[in-house]
């Protein structure tokens, strides 16, 4: 029987409420087959659980699993040269004009035998699970032809059989114009991105559909006609908006009803608006500004202020947000762009799984899945905190359907 009783703990259920972080003090988990029968404080356990094992977690603090909502960790190659060049003075934009940056992994990704690519995004998974996360988003958009966009998602899909993690997977064809289509933006995405988006779908192999707009990738009218295919294939659409400047991407997305708009460092209150008005997440993607040192940050507080939820993410890629700890996004979430710890937490908890249109993960509640991170910490702001130091004692994952 996989029933259990999970005992003397401080609960973090990440649930709206009354106390901050949903903090049960003395708290106990129910499972049952994968799921979340009860949870509460230890002096309400109710009797039909008092002859279920038991499992005493030592005052432990257990929240729910995290989840890496947003990134692009199946890739060939690296981009240390590029991080040379940048500490030289160029600027990312500049690389990427020059043939650089994405194209350069595409190159590389384009070149990499599918085996070698697992092999190559396995230890940045394991390095997520390791700080206690459970649930991955992947992108393709490193291929940018049918066959490597294909292939890169059926990676992707490994490491999911591979490793005790879910994996979502989202079709990024629409992430940079590659070099054979150089100045004919509109000629690859009927060519190339549509075609491959199909494909991906006919294989199931693209559970939502995300889209670069960008000056230095694709406009508004570009990714319209991408994401009106998508939902025509009953996919739901995220887009990265508003990341170097405003093209109005936020809008967009919303316009689209966007499981999350991600980046947003260039966003207006218009599109803040948007985004409130069509529930769309916000991705906040610390690694990413701090890596490209950008200074226009995130309008957090118009976020809070038009109730927009806040997911964080590493962005783990090659390029801009080399960072495969989800841990140190939320640290950087806190330090540089000012959000609370509470926030930092939700952000890689219920609001990513939010922007992941998932609604069984992310919180300890009833029917939930049995996804849990227990730390050896005594509250749960010591998460955001700490630089460089995984306080994880254990991960409890669902195995459940
Ligand atoms: N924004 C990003 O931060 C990544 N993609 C994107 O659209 C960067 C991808 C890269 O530089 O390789
Ligand atoms: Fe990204």
């Amino acid at each position: 029987m996989s029933r259990e009783l999970l005992f003397n703990l401080t609960l973090a259920t990440m649930e709206r409420g009354d106390r901050p972080y949903g903090l049960v003090d003395h708290g106990a988990i129910a499972l049952d087959a994968g799921r979340i029968a009860w949870r509460g404080p230890a002096d309400a356990i109710p009797d039909d659980f008092s002859a279920w094992r038991r499992r005493d977690l030592e005052g432990r603090l257990v929240t729910p699993a995290l989840i890496d909502c947003h990134t692009h960790l199946v890739y060939g190659g690296d981009r240390a040269r590029e991080f040379e060049m940048r500490l030289e003075g160029a600027s990312y934009e500049e690389i990427a004009r020059a043939g650089g940056g994405i194209f350069s992994t595409v190159e590389a990704t384009r070149r990499t035998d599918p085996d070698t690519l697992l092999a190559g995004a396995l230890p940045r998974v394991d390095a997520l699970i390791a700080e206690g996360v459970s649930t991955i988003e992947i992108k393709s958009g490193y291929g940018l032809d049918v066959e490597t966009e294909l292939a890169m998602l059926r990676v992707a899909r490994r490491i999911g059989v591979e490793r005790p993690v879910r994996v979502r997977t989202s079709f990024l064809g629409a992430h940079a114009v590659p070099p054979e289509y150089a100045g004919r933006p509109d000629a690859y995405i009927g060519d190339v991105c549509l075609p491959a988006l199909e494909a991906a779908h006919a294989e199931r192999l693209a559970d939502a559909v995300d889209g670069f707009c960008e000056g230095i990738a694709f406009t508004p009218a570009q990714i319209d006609r991408v994401f009106t295919r998508a939902r025509a294939l009953g996919l739901p659409v995220k887009l990265h908006a508003e990341q170097l400047s405003n093209l109005g991407g936020a809008v967009l997305a919303a316009r689209h009803g966007a499981l999350s708009a991600d980046h947003l460092e260039y966003v207006g209150e218009e599109g803040v608006r948007a985004l409130a008005r069509s529930g769309t997440v916000a991705v906040l993607l610390p690694g990413a500004f701090y890596t490209l040192r950008e200074s226009h940050y995130p309008p957090v507080e118009l976020f809070r202020r038009h109730a927009v939820p806040m997911a964080v993410s590493t962005d783990c890629n090659p390029g801009s947000s080399p960072l495969a700890s989800l841990l140190l996004a939320m640290n950087m979430a806190c330090t540089i762009l000012r959000l609370t710890p509470e926030e930092a937490l939700a952000g890689a908890t219920r609001e990513a799984a939010r922007a992941l249109g998932i609604d069984d993960a992310g919180r300890i509640a009833p029917g939930l899945r049995a996804d849990f991170a227990v730390w050896n910490a005594a509250h749960p702001a010591e998460l955001a905190y700490r630089i460089g130091f995984n306080p994880l004692a254990e991960r409890i994952f669902s195995r459940a359907p």
